[in-house]
């Protein structure tokens, strides 16, 4: 007998006694541990109400398998209002981020020739190497000036400069030059509005927008503050693109970039190509760099691992010549590392879907409407979908066994993360000039935990040493 909807374990009666008990646990900051404990407490899926936020939550592969089968032709993500009322008070189109439906879909299907098909992965790499280059030599510059031959540091100022220098090289077939001394305060303010528009989404996707809004609550005005800064900039760097090319009228001779490439394709309006332009800038910063900071704390904690990684990053040296849209066919373990990062510690806590179709999960029945998210983190931390789920092996995803719907940091199917293509070549050929030029050691120190700002973040810096080789 499939049990009602009605049954399934969990709290859900009382969303406002609820968001009470949510906010006393410091919820904001810890929704990943409240997420693992509500698994522990309840099992494998549990109904949830946090103030006007409701969802029933699963944590099996298999069970995935079933939420994404149920997803439609238009899957549809759990709706960020703080980021669909900034757009509606200040009169700016949603992009592929935000929209639905079939403008959802006819955006998507011309971005995805542009962004993550792979016929465009051989224009992005030859830019992104670029940039790899000059963060190497920009760290052994630093190691030089402390006139001890290693650098000790929180490296998250630099790997947000790496990753919005190599998201706009690809977006604008540019360099903003964030990799010199003196950097624009323009693109500084840039990283810094992106991490304040996460950190003031997190309390407003339990507490509706409109109403603090209305209220005048700081976090609002933060939140548009930081907006603000951020399509300010995204608005200046498309401009000048815009104006080259009307001036250079005729086919440029080398790849011009994702921007220019859609304004001479013709196929979406100006407007929707900005909306979709500035949110993959935005979303191209704090989402790479985090992952890359935590891999190399864990290959700091990690020696042999790391040697073994040097010693694959040499081999597919070797092998391809120093080409690298060849060298990255060569590099499993590198690969396997990042998975392993991203199981570990997953930029988004969970994927979300509203069904468009009634399923059964757990023997119980959940009606088509129903938003069902699939909590991730808990899902990397779980024994019973990974042995020993404690241990960084990037190894585990060499093994032929299944990884059926295991592997998912960058979300699953057609809504799946459009920049995934950029940010796995960015990390990968990041990890590949850092391991033939360093060595990545840290103090014996306390493991660092996660702390939710609408995406997983260290709870504190992270003290990296680098070394040359
Ligand atoms: C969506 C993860 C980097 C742009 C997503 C989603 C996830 C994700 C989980 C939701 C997918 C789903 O619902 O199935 C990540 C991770 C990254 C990363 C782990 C890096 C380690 C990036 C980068 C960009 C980007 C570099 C931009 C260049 C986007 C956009 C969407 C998205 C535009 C919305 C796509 C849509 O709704 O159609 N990402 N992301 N992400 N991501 Fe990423
Ligand atoms: C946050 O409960 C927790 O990739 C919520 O690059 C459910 C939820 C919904 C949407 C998720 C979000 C979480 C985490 C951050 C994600 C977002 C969809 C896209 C976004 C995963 C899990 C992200 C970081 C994008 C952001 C681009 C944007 C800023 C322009």
């Amino acid at each position: 007998m499939v049990r009602p909807f009605s049954e399934i374990p969990g709290l859900w009666k009382n969303g406002a006694a609820n968001l009470y008990n949510f906010w006393k646990l410091d919820g904001f900051k810890n929704l990943h541990r409240i997420m693992l404990q509500n698994f522990n407490t309840f099992g494998p899926i549990y109904r949830e109400k946090v103030g006007y936020y409701e969802s029933v939550n699963i944590i099996n592969p298999e069970d995935a398998a079933i939420l994404f089968k149920a997803e439609g032709n238009y899957p549809k993500r759990l709706k960020v209002e703080a980021w669909t009322s900034y757009r509606d008070y200040r009169n700016r189109k949603y992009g592929v981020l935000l929209k639905n439906g079939e403008d959802w879909r006819s955006n998507r299907v011309i971005l995805n020739k542009e962004v993550i098909s792979p016929k465009v992965l051989g224009n992005f790499v030859p830019l992104l190497e670029e940039v790899g280059q000059d963060f190497v030599a920009r760290v052994h510059k630093k190691i030089m000036r402390t006139g001890q031959n290693k650098w000790t540091t929180d490296l998250s100022q630099e790997l947000f400069k790496y990753a919005l220098e190599s998201v706009s090289s690809v977006l604008y077939g540019e360099r903003l030059g964030l990799m010199l001394d003196y950097i624009d305060p323009e693109a500084q303010h840039f990283i810094n509005c992106i991490t304040v528009m996460f950190k003031t989404t997190s309390p407003m996707l339990y507490i509706p927008p409109a109403l603090l809004r209305k209220v005048g609550a700081k976090v609002w005005r933060d939140h548009v503050e930081a907006w603000d800064g951020i399509f300010n900039q995204a608005d200046r760097c498309i401009h000048n693109i815009y104006r080259q090319l009307r001036l250079e009228a005729g086919t440029p001779k080398k790849y011009p970039g994702v921007l220019a490439s859609l304004l001479m394709l013709d196929k979406l309006s100006i407007e929707d190509i900005k909306a979709s332009i500035t949110e993959l800038m935005a979303g191209g910063v704090d989402t790479t760099s985090i992952t890359l900071l935590w891999t190399l704390y864990e290959l700091a904690r990690h020696p042999n691992l790391q040697e073994e990684l040097r010693a694959e990053v040499a081999a597919a040296r070797a092998e391809s010549q120093g080409d690298m849209l060849e060298m990255l066919k060569h590099i499993p373990l590198v690969k396997g590392a990042l998975k392993e990062t991203l199981r570990l510690h997953p930029v988004a806590v969970s994927l979300q879907r509203y069904i468009t179709e009634d399923i059964i999960i757990q023997n119980y029945h959940i009606p088509a409407g129903t938003l069902v998210q699939l909590g991730l983190y808990a899902m990397g931390r779980d024994p019973k979908v990974f042995p020993r789920p404690e241990q960084y092996q990037p190894s585990r995803w060499l093994r032929t066994e299944t990884h059926y719907f295991r592997s998912l940091g960058f979300g699953f199917g057609p809504r799946q993360c459009l920049g995934r293509r950029i940010a796995e070549t960015e990390m990968q050929i990041f990890l590949i000039h850092m391991l033939e030029n360093f060595r990545v050691e840290k103090e014996r120190h306390a493991e660092v935990q996660s702390t939710f700002e609408l995406i997983l973040v260290p709870e504190k810096p992270i003290i990296l040493t680098l070394k040359p080789l």
